[in-house]
């Protein structure tokens, strides 16, 4: 049938490039091939070895256009929870990926891979923040009102503060989802403070410690991991630049503009800038202080750099979206903005895929 040879021929050229950057015997190669042709005859599917999935794994990330975190790909941590089945077990198996890769601060990239079918975790992120539309305004991230909603007609009930964490989502075929509170054990957050403007504090910001992207799913070798969350560390400007300035976000800049005490009323006296990049500052220096990994911009595009290097003498060309790989903040202050990437998608690979909610 047309599903079974298209996935064989996926197979295959996931299979062909591990033997061929690993470097594996010509012909063990030829057998493997054989194994999946027939596992894929019987029963539609195949099975990676444990060898061959965390490598997809990492290859996704250096296939991930956008991110320029790259340089540590060969690196990622791979949890496989394949045999996993139960809503309870997925819940289990992520509270385990919380705590592995927090690693009390010194965060460890990793992935939790789930069996390809089945499940699927409804959040975006492993942990964030609810919002709540209110007739007062948005109370928290309203990025996360939509989600939030989801979690309230599930039964959960949030204190409803700014930093209300989410519980975990989780679906198992088309049965209803189980909602589970993430443990404080689970959890890291950092406050944000200044390192030399005391009144910062007076804000009362914070963030999570660490980034768990767990709605998208990863393609290897023709088959859909749709449950396969992973984390790296923060880039600054994420939090800095993105989730406190956007003014759909925390909109937080004209109340960092007045305690730096700044000039609002016209556009040029550069107000906006000036908050933005003392806000950032506060960022790397408050994850810095708490001992949580964290990569400011800068250092970031040189060890991007490094990565497109790499990948040249590795005779690979190193794919990119440009809008997505210069930073938000003083982009035109690092190399990746003076040149151009082809955009092209390579699998193995991370994608959006379709909301259940
Ligand atoms: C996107 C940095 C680790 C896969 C991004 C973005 C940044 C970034 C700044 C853009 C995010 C945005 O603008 O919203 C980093 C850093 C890491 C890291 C500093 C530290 C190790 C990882 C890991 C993976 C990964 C471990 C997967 C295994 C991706 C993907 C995107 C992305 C798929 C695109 C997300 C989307 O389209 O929404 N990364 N990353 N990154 N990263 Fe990384
Ligand atoms: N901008 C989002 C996170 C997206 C992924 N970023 C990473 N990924 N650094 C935010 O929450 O701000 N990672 O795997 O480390």
């Amino acid at each position: 049938r047309y599903e079974v040879l298209e996935m064989y021929l996926k197979a295959k050229e996931f299979i062909e490039l591990y033997y061929k950057e690993v470097e594996m015997d010509e012909a063990l190669l030829k057998n493997r091939l054989l194994e999946i042709s027939n596992e894929i005859n019987e029963s539609g599917t195949y099975t990676l070895t444990y060898d061959e999935l965390a490598y997809g794994a990492r290859v996704a990330w250096r296939n991930s256009n956008r991110c320029i975190g790259r340089l540590f790909w060969e690196s990622l941590h791979v949890l496989d929870q394949r045999a996993i089945t139960t809503e309870d077990e997925v819940a289990e198996a992520l509270f385990h990926h919380l705590q592995y890769a927090t690693n009390n601060g010194k965060v460890i990239p990793t992935i939790s891979i789930f069996r390809p079918d089945h499940i699927r975790i409804w959040n975006h992120q492993l942990i964030r923040y609810a919002g709540y539309e209110t007739n007062k305004g948005v109370i928290g991230d309203p990025d996360s009102i939509a989600f939030t909603k989801v979690c309230e007609s599930l039964g959960w009930k949030g204190l409803k503060t700014n930093f209300d964490v989410l519980p975990l989502v989780i679906q198992v075929g088309n049965q209803q989802p189980k909602w589970f509170e993430i443990p404080q054990t689970c959890l890291l957050e950092v406050r944000i403070s200044h390192p030399t403007i005391t009144d910062f504090v007076n804000l009362q910001l914070k963030w999570y410690g660490v980034p768990f992207v767990s709605d998208m799913k990863l393609e290897i070798g023709g088959i859909h991991y749709c449950a396969a969350p992973f984390n790296g560390w923060y880039m600054g400007t994420e939090i800095g630049a993105r989730n406190f300035a956007d003014e759909k976000r925390y909109n937080v800049l004209p109340d960092v503009a007045s305690v730096l005490g700044l000039e609002q009323t016209r556009d040029s006296t550069l107000w906006k800038d000036r908050a933005l990049v003392e806000l950032n500052v506060a960022v790397l220096h408050s994850f810095k202080q708490a001992g949580v990994s964290i990569v400011d911009h800068h250092t970031a595009a040189k060890q991007f750099k490094q990565f497109e290097k790499r990948e040249e003498d590795q005779g690979r060309k190193v794919t990119g979206t440009w809008s997505w790989l210069i930073p938000p903040i003083s982009p035109a202050a690092t190399h990746i903005f003076h040149k151009e990437y082809q955009d092209k998608v390579v699998t193995p690979n991370y994608f959006y895929q379709k909301r259940r909610y």
